[in-house]
């Protein structure tokens, strides 16, 4: 593997890993590049909202019945936009539409994505933390337009995944399956510089990530273990509690700090339910990163997220994803072990 050299561009890094790979064609190059220049756009566009009048809600529901923000739809238009014309893409799905996106005739190419344009939305009014989620895969049909079979693959096929958060600083993390990457964008020069080499997730957490909100509704199961973390070690070694409510944000927290984050199904969603996130723009791409990075995600039954088989775009799933060591831990508690 290649020395990571902090300071280097996200550019660099991609051409890096794709000389990992004889093989390589340059075109998962190309189309990581272009989302590179997608995550830029956003970003300015984030940190303008406010100034710009975007801020605040479009009027419209999307296809998960929720309230769509006005930044939500410029994240969708211009991650679609990048994709459609990159010439590396045969198919998108978006957490935003309904059905598969098509690309621009002439123009499709050998991957699919799917993407969360703008994770957390519901709390883009406020400055918390939001951000893009992607996950990509090769290809299954010959050639031309993709379907909606090129993008229902297990995200163990993955190719690459990544997201780009929105924060106090902008950073995009993303693997190709050697490893996990952060880059921070100084947007004095309009760069992303390699902040974050090789990020390994701390076998020592010190937070759980959960809704305790719904600790009423929670399976009996799911309460002992959170009880659990609260008292460990007679109270020594207890975890604190950090919920953002966006995804990527807490993601982002437990993988560079060390914990657990855990969306169950729970009496009142009931035990066919699916939980709330969704498999193919939030779980599948984020169970890729967590185990590249050493660390372990599952559905509340004890499912590899990266070996299910996605039945529809818009599947929802229960999540458990962290460090390996609380995943374990939370898996004997839902098994009946502790
Ligand atoms: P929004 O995009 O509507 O803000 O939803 C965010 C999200 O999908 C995910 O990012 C959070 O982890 C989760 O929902 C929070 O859900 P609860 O509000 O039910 O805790």
């Amino acid at each position: 593997m290649l020395a990571k050299r902090k300071g280097i561009t996200v550019s660099r890094q991609i051409m890096d890993d794709q000389r990992l790979h004889p093989e390589a064609t340059g075109e998962l190059t190309g189309l990581l590049n272009d989302l590179v220049v997608a995550g830029k756009i956003i970003s300015a566009e984030v940190n303008m909202a406010g100034l710009a009048d975007i801020l605040g809600q479009s009027g419209r529901t999307n296809i998960q019945g929720e309230n769509v923000q006005k930044l939500d739809v410029f994240a969708n238009q211009t991650i679609k936009r990048r994709m459609e014309q990159c010439g590396h893409v045969c198919v998108m799905a978006s957490e935003e539409d309904d059905g598969i996106i098509p690309v621009l005739d002439g123009y499709e190419g050998n991957y699919t994505i799917a993407f969360d344009p703008l994770d957390g939305s519901s709390n883009i009014d406020v400055n918390v933390s939001i951000g893009t989620i992607f996950s990509i895969h090769r290809r299954l049909s010959p050639s031309g337009q993709g379907d909606v079979g090129d993008l229902l693959q297990k995200g163990s096929r993955q190719v690459a995944a990544g997201y780009i958060i929105y924060g106090s600083s902008t950073v995009m993390v993303y693997t190709t399956g050697s490893g996990v990457h952060g880059f921070t964008l100084d947007p004095s020069v309009g760069e992303f510089f390699l902040s974050h080499p090789d990020i390994r997730i701390p076998e020592t957490s010190l937070y759980y990530s959960v809704n305790e909100a719904y600790a009423n509704h929670w399976f009996d199961s799911t309460r002992r273990f959170i009880d659990y973390l609260k008292t460990a070690d007679g109270g020594k070694g207890a975890y604190s509690l950090r919920y953002i409510g966006s995804l990527v944000a807490d993601f982002h927290r437990n993988l560079i700090k060390g914990g657990i984050f855990l969306y169950t199904r729970d009496k009142k969603s009931g035990e066919k339910s699916e939980g709330k996130l969704r498999l193919l723009y939030e779980a599948a791409p984020l169970a890729m990163i967590v185990e590249q990075a050493g660390g372990r995600a599952i559905t509340d039954d004890g499912r590899r997220i990266l070996d299910i088989e996605p039945a529809k775009l818009h599947q929802r799933v229960p999540l458990i994803i962290g460090a390996k060591r609380d995943v374990d831990l939370a898996e004997k508690f839902l098994r009946g072990e502790m």
